[in-house]
């Protein structure tokens, strides 16, 4: 017998990861090949972005999918989010020249209050919810604060992007494919504060720290290159990661509903329940191990006094973002 379909909601579809990440989805590259998708798809109601879905839609109707069973485009939250499975909230706004960072959070705050309202009243009550548009952590708590219905175990930020570059880096510094790495957590928040944590991250099962001598460079370009790898795609091709960034969502969303590796974990920003001593309630990136039963962050995971500096200055800059969004009113 077939399976029933997966609602998936997608917002900003009409955007740039929205153009890679809803083929991925509607050719069943998530959820497996016999799993088809209904794709709910929100764009805000303007006329530019409204014709721009329009022209996805019609391209997503030309490929023909065999597990495409509807495409609902739409600018209402409560028809973009009913009956949901999985939410996928790609759609922010980003800084513009000016914008100050407080203004930046007031705006997208307003955004992601009211779509976790809209999760909250209309979603499917198994819904799960990743968060991708920046400054995605903090998003990701505003929304989580404004449906208190979902559980806080439903809600997660991407830092898979960051994960996989550092994979990559790490892969070709010791020569080999990015396949032969493993166990790499990114701490914190997906911004240039992030820690990828070298230390306990392995190569063909080996710790990175023997397969790599060189660990002046782990400590210092390895790290920064992952922080700064956003800032310099945007340099080289004039536009932000896109078809990484989608690829990332693909991966986040199978690590979370099909299970991590033994003996492996991912690394995704979840609501923290006070491990490692990061303060509860922020939306933070930890090692996560997964399974088709739900998610756990890893624990006993060694963390040195190297280590803990960064996990430290990650874990004030989001409580520094908490406490801005608190002030304008946004969470309690
Ligand atoms: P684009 O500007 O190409 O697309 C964004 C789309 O979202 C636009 O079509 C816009 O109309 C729509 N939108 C804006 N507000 C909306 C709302 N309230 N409801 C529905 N749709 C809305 O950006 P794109 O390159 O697709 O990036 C999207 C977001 O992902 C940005 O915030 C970006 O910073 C963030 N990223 C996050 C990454 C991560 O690892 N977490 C990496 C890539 C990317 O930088």
């Amino acid at each position: 017998m077939s399976k029933s379909p997966i609602t998936v909601s997608v917002t900003g579809a009409a955007g740039q990861i929205g153009y890679s990440l809803l083929f991925r989805i509607a050719s069943g590259a998530l959820f497996g090949p016999d799993q088809p998708v209904k794709l709910r798809l929100i764009e805000i109601p303007d006329e530019k972005a409204m014709n721009a879905l329009k022209g996805v839609c019609m391209e997503l109707d030309d490929c023909a999918f065999p597990l495409l069973h509807s495409i609902t485009p739409t600018s209402d939250l409560n028809e973009g989010f009913s009956g949901t499975n999985w939410a996928i909230l790609v759609g922010s706004v980003p800084r513009k020249a000016g914008m100050e960072r407080k203004d930046l959070l007031s705006i997208n705050g307003k955004i992601f209050t009211g779509q976790g309202q809209a999760i909250a009243r209309n979603a499917a009550s198994d819904v799960r919810v990743l968060v991708v548009g920046n400054p995605c952590n903090t998003n990701c708590l505003i929304a989580m604060n404004s449906a208190p219905e979902v559980p806080s175990n439903r809600w997660f930020a991407m830092t898979r992007l960051d994960e996989n570059r550092a994979k990559s880096q790490l892969a070709t510094k010791a020569g080999v494919l990015a396949s032969s790495v493993s166990n790499l957590a990114i701490w914190g928040n997906h911004s240039a504060t992030q820690y990828p944590d070298f230390f306990n991250a392995r190569i063909d099962g080996k710790p990175a720290t023997e397969v790599i001598s060189d660990h002046d460079w782990l400590k210092g370009d390895f790290i920064k290159t992952v922080q700064q790898r956003g800032a310099a795609i945007i340099a080289a091709r004039g536009l932000s990661s896109a078809a990484s960034a989608a690829n990332a969502a693909c991966d986040t969303v199978r690590s979370v509903s099909q299970g991590t590796a033994n003996g492996d974990w991912t690394s995704v920003a979840v609501c923290s329940d006070g491990s490692y001593g990061i303060e509860k309630g922020l939306i933070f990136s930890f090692p996560v191990r997964t399974s088709a039963q739900g998610w756990e962050i890893v624990q006993g995971v060694p963390v040195n006094e190297f280590s803990q500096a960064k996990i430290k200055a990650t874990e004030d800059e989001l409580k520094e973002e908490r406490a801005a969004v608190r002030e304008l009113g946004l969470i309690k």
